[in-house]
């Protein structure tokens, strides 16, 4: 694939988005690719503070993490990702729509058409070319997760929440099945990077 790409990283807590990005930043540089890296929500100086009130204490309504976390995406599309792409540099982003309907459509039950109706606001169409879905079982992610330390406000959900997520993310994966690639990472590491490489090599293929 010539044109410069989108690549997405997806997956409930703990299931190794974080542990894989510079795994899969190496790869591509390895093909001659120039390649940003980022996060979501974040990615921004404003995303960044919205990332903080998101993650913080206190209670936060459903549609107001919604908002919050479009209010980051679209200016983090307007000054990184879009012009990233333009200038011919490939995107890693760490989390971006599909956690939307997974977390705030699947975890907090906000109805999927307001979200698509932020996604289309806000997006002008433009998706993501790949999506890894990291999946594993939700106590595999959580005891994972637990191991790293302290837990943010979205990390003190309880199992059903997380349950919710995990089956929002494989919906999501079922219903776009050419763009999002599942990952079974509850495997070794090593398992899950060769996974991601031979996925990567049939992008460079294509
Ligand atoms: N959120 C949202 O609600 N709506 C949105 O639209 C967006 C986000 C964009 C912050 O995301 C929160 O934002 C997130 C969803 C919400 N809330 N939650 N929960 P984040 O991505 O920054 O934070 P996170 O989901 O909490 O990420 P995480 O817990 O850091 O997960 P991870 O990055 O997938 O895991 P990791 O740090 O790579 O790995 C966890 C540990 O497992 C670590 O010690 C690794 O060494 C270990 N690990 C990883 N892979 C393996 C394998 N294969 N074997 C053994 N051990 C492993």
């Amino acid at each position: 694939m010539s044109k410069a790409c989108f690549i997405t990283l997806e997956g409930g807590e703990g299931a190794g988005k974080t542990t894989n990005l510079e795994f899969i930043r190496d790869q591509l540089e390895r093909q001659g690719k120039r390649v940003v890296v980022t996060r979501e929500p974040g990615g921004t100086p404003l995303g960044e503070n919205i990332r903080a009130i998101f993650l913080g204490e206190g209670e936060i309504s459903p549609e107001t993490e919604l908002l919050l976390v479009f209010a980051a995406r679209a200016q983090h599309l307007r000054d990184v990702i879009e012009p990233a792409l333009a200038a011919g540099a490939w995107v890693v982003c760490d989390r971006f729509t599909d956690a939307s309907y997974a977390y705030q459509g699947g975890g907090r039950q906000v109805s999927p058409e307001l979200i698509r109706r932020l996604e289309e606001m806000v997006q002008n169409g433009l998706k993501p070319d790949l999506t890894i879905l990291f999946d594993a079982p939700v106590e595999v992610g959580m005891a994972r997760a637990k191991r790293r330390g302290a837990s943010d406000r979205m990390e003190s959900e309880d199992v059903e929440f997380y349950e919710r997520v995990r089956i929002a993310y494989l919906q999501l994966a079922e219903h776009n099945p050419k763009r999002i690639k599942v990952i079974d990472s509850s495997r070794s590491l090593q398992d899950v990077q060769a996974n991601i490489a031979h996925l990567l090599l049939s992008l460079f293929g294509s």
